[in-house]
């Protein structure tokens, strides 16, 4: 990368950690950002003041285009957006975030990718490589940008990098030792149109991986099965709680088991696991046909998993008040995740619900609220679509809230005995809030600020 012209486009994590990565390393660097109302001094200010970078916002000229050799973009910028076409059309190579990280990496990497689910099994994969090394890193989608921390890996470093769809679109050498897909439902239709195209896309955490490599797969995911012949090269290695498959990691008798060669190596029982839901036993099942395949003897998988309390914004309970439990599940930015908490809640639930507009349809998630849902409070730009997918479904029991806070506010004074409140939007933030994180954060302010 010495003396390259790089340009990074997009100025969030991704973008200020892989310019950081590329003035370590001696590349020129211009910082590109579409949004003209960013202000370069408070971008710079992420640079130390000896390092020479260029930021241009608001447009990018043929100009920049033609000095570049690379062109760095970052997850949140679609690869079809007009500028990226230009850059693509003048021949400079295109690659994403992660495989910036990728070309600097010396380690040994996992990476999960799947709709819902990986930042739950990332972070126990992390964890579970905590045990075993220090020497680890969690990177990626959860939020810690792999560039930043890929010049500093050396060959014993283990790492669980959360993959999105997003950062498998611009794939070129990327190649993880252990793969995993735990599930496809639609999602991010926005940007990838069909959900092919975001299958497609997520099949590309193993394009480049090889007879020496694994890939774990969602046998009891019938979308990631009917795909699994995608995977050409690595071994694939499935996980199921309902079926014992040969070389596969799966449930005998309330113990998960890893069939190796035929031998069925007991690992952990279920019941010592400690985080909710049915499909946290898919999580924990990959997590453990991940950490094994990357070479970490079973015991520290289990004493792991045995201490592992789960991840915030993800069904995390937040406070007990006036016997009505509280749950902050801001993470459940699309129906399949918000079903998943739903059918986590122990009891009747008052749901609060919408958000920014994925264009995803919300049939299969409001099918589960007969008998479940007290009422469900909607905020947000996708209130209304919700609404009317309710009423076809025939639930009624729907009420508006401008904020968050009105929402938490309504189902304190609305809820049982007995019931919990569970924020499981099945949307994005975007259009309200900065992140699911913030969105999370406020609704815990809210119920704890309840008296
Ligand atoms: N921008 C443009 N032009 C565009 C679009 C965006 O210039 O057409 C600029 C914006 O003005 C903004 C910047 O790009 O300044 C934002 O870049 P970014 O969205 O890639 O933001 P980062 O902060 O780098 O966050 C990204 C991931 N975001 C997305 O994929 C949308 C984070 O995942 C990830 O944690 C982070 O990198 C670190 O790797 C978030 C996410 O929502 C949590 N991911 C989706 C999900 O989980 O469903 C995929």
């Amino acid at each position: 990368m010495k003396g390259k012209n790089v340009i990074v486009a997009g100025a969030g994590k991704s973008g200020v950690a892989s310019v950081g990565l590329l003035i370590r390393n001696g590349a020129n660097v211009t910082l590109f950002d579409g949004n003209k109302n960013l202000k370069a001094e408070e971008l710079l200010k992420n640079f130390s003041a000896n390092n020479k970078v260029n930021v241009a916002l608001g447009e990018l000229t043929d100009e920049l285009i033609r000095w570049a050799d690379l062109f760095v973009i970052s997850p949140g910028i679609p690869v079809d957006a007009d500028f990226v076409n230009r850059v693509r059309e003048a021949g400079v190579p295109i690659w994403g975030e992660i495989e910036l990280a990728y070309y600097f990496n010396k380690g040994k990497i996992a990476a999960i990718t799947g709709t819902n689910g990986k930042t739950t099994t990332t972070t126990l994969v992390g964890e579970i490589f905590k045990k075993y090394t220090e020497n680890t890193i969690v990177v990626g989608n959860i939020g810690l940008p792999f560039t930043q921390f890929a010049d500093a890996t050396n060959a014993d470093t283990m790492i669980a990098a959360e993959i999105s769809s997003f950062q498998l679109e611009t794939v070129v050498d990327f190649h993880p030792h252990v793969s995993a897909i735990l599930n496809l439902t639609p999602d991010h239709l926005n940007r990838h149109y069909t959900f092919d195209n975001y299958a497609n896309a997520k099949f590309r955490i193993q394009e480049n991986q090889t007879a020496d490599d694994f890939c774990i797969l969602n046998y009891d995911d019938p979308e990631t099965l009917k795909r699994a012949d995608k995977v050409k090269k690595a071994k694939k290695i499935f996980f199921s709680k309902t079926e014992e498959i040969e070389d596969g990691v799966y449930m005998k008798d309330g113990v998960m088991v890893v069939n190796h060669a035929g031998e069925e190596i007991p690992v952990i029982d279920a019941s010592e696991i400690k985080i909710l839901g049915d499909h946290n036993k898919e999580n924990v099942l990959a997590a453990i046909a991940v950490t094994y395949y990357m070479g970490v003897p079973k015991e520290i998988i289990a004493d792991a998993i045995r201490s592992f309390q789960g991840v915030e914004h993800r069904i995390e309970f937040v406070r007990e008040l006036n016997d009505v439990k509280y749950y902050n599940d801001s993470k459940g930015t699309n129906p399949d995740a918000a079903i998943k908490a739903l059918r986590s809640m122990p009891s009747t639930t008052c749901l609060i619900g919408g958000g920014y507009d994925k264009k995803n349809t919300y049939d299969e998630w409001v099918d589960e609220f007969a008998g479940k849902v007290r009422f469900l409070v909607l905020i947000g730009e996708t209130a209304d679509d919700i609404e009317k997918c309710c009423k076809n479904h025939g639930f009624n029991e729907i009420v508006h809230a401008d904020t968050l806070e009105d929402a938490v506010e309504i189902c304190s004074q609305h809820a049982k005995p007995g019931d919990n409140v569970l924020l499981s939007p099945a949307c994005a933030s975007w259009d309200m809030f900065k992140s699911y994180e913030q969105r999370g954060e406020l609704f815990k302010e809210y119920v704890n600020r309840l008296g």
